[in-house]
């Protein structure tokens, strides 16, 4: 039927799988199928129950093609925060949203849903990349903190946002509503778990002075479910070791501590045949595992998660599923031909819905 528009199409279908997965009855199905039907004909949108989008967050992690942590997607929990309207409301269900999630450290899968975008555009928008995050300024003696933060530092610096300029300065909540000027919210320190990085044999690796927040809350992605757009949707897991330590940390282009570990170890840097590199960026990945581990905050090594995201793909294949894989996102990076996602290069990517999609970046 070329009537059929795409949210009277995806809605349909998601509703009948969301019936069909959890196991309610085809007549409840009918039913339901005929509400939204009716609603969309109506007002041009429908809302979803909390169950629907529940169960449909849950299937977006399970699509998500480049996430290795997918075992776990029926354990998402998922807080309905739609009631709220302005930007304190909403920045106020965020710092709950952390609370929540890092529950001390025995880190929770949460997901918080706002009000989707509405037929006429309106829409929540968060500007944060991730709800915690380190602040990156360039100034005149070279880079300090994040680099990958400086253009959303410069955004909090325009709404009148002041860091101490330290290397590890926590960045605001920046909130916007429908085409207003964004605001900007500080998180209180206590909300905020970070972990100190400490060797397990080596002592003086202490005096690199690194160190890592606890819960990665990625909150610039579009939830897609039956149709409708949640335009602010932070979702969170816990940290895969390789993440902070063979890029946060590690990367050149991000806080580049490799020369310096590797002169912490006692390395020869005059040339790559020592694979000085190799060795400080191991020390380092047994270190951020064990600070993790020490101080009771979750986290998975790269081997776990491999075995994890290989026991994922057989669940699913027994499930009669195909998995939406991008192997270029799934395999680590570190020894990744060291874990048994390394054979499988055949994975194929699909368009899959429900899913998190990424958008345009609001400022630049
Ligand atoms: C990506 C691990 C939970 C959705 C990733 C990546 C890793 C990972 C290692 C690749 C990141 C990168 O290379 O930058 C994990 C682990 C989890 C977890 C260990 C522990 C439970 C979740 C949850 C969701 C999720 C709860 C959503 C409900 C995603 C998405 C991406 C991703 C959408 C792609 C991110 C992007 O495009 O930048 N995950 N994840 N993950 N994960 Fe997971
Ligand atoms: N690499 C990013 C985080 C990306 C998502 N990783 C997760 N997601 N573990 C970083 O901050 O290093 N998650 O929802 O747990």
């Amino acid at each position: 039927n070329t009537n059929t528009t795409t949210i009277e199409r995806e809605a349909e279908q998601f509703i009948r799988l969301f019936h069909e997965e959890t196991g309610r009855s085809s007549e409840d199905c009918e039913i339901r199928l005929t509400e939204v039907a009716r609603s969309l004909r109506e007002t041009g949108t429908y809302r979803h129950t909390i169950e629907e989008i529940t169960y449909g967050a849950r299937l977006a992690w399970r699509n998500n093609s480049r996430c290795i942590g997918r075992l776990f997607w029926e354990s998402l929990e998922v807080i309905d925060e739609r009631g709220a309207t302005t930007e304190e409301a909403v920045a106020d269900a965020l710092l709950r949203h952390i609370a929540y999630a890092t529950n001390n450290g025995r880190i929770k899968p949460t997901l918080t849903v706002f009000s989707p975008e509405q037929a006429h555009g309106e829409s929540i928008r968060i500007w944060n990349h991730q709800l915690i995050r380190y602040a990156g300024y360039n100034t005149p003696s070279g880079i300090v903190g994040d680099p990958a933060s400086i253009a959303f530092t410069n955004e909090a610096l325009r709404l009148g946002w002041r860091g101490q300029g330290t290397k590890y300065d926590i960045l605001p909540l920046v909130v916007q509503i429908n085409e207003r000027e964004p605001r900007w919210f500080p998180i209180p320190e206590a909300y905020i778990k970070e972990v100190e990085i400490v060797h397990p044999e080596i002592a003086n690796f202490v005096e690199l002075n690194l160190k890592w927040y606890a819960v990665p809350i990625l909150s610039d992605q579009v939830l897609d479910i039956g149709g409708l757009r949640y335009t602010a949707a932070p979702f969170n897991g816990w940290y895969m070791g390789t993440e902070i330590g063979a890029r946060n940390l590690s990367d050149a282009d991000r806080y580049d501590e490799l020369p310096a570990i590797a002169d912490k170890l006692g390395l020869d840097r005059s040339t790559n045949t020592t694979l000085w590199k190799d060795r400080a960026l191991l020390e380092l990945n047994a270190a951020v595992i064990h600070s993790y581990k020490s101080n009771g905050v979750s986290i998975v090594d790269h081997h776990t998660a491999a075995e994890q995201f290989m026991r994922f793909m057989k669940r699913e294949e027994e499930n009669g599923r195909s998995v939406n894989a991008r192997w270029s996102w799934l395999i680590p990076p570190m020894s990744p031909a060291a874990t048994p996602i390394w054979n499988r290069g055949e994975l194929k990517e699909r368009e899959v819905k429900p899913d998190f999609v990424a958008r345009q970046c609001p400022y630049h």
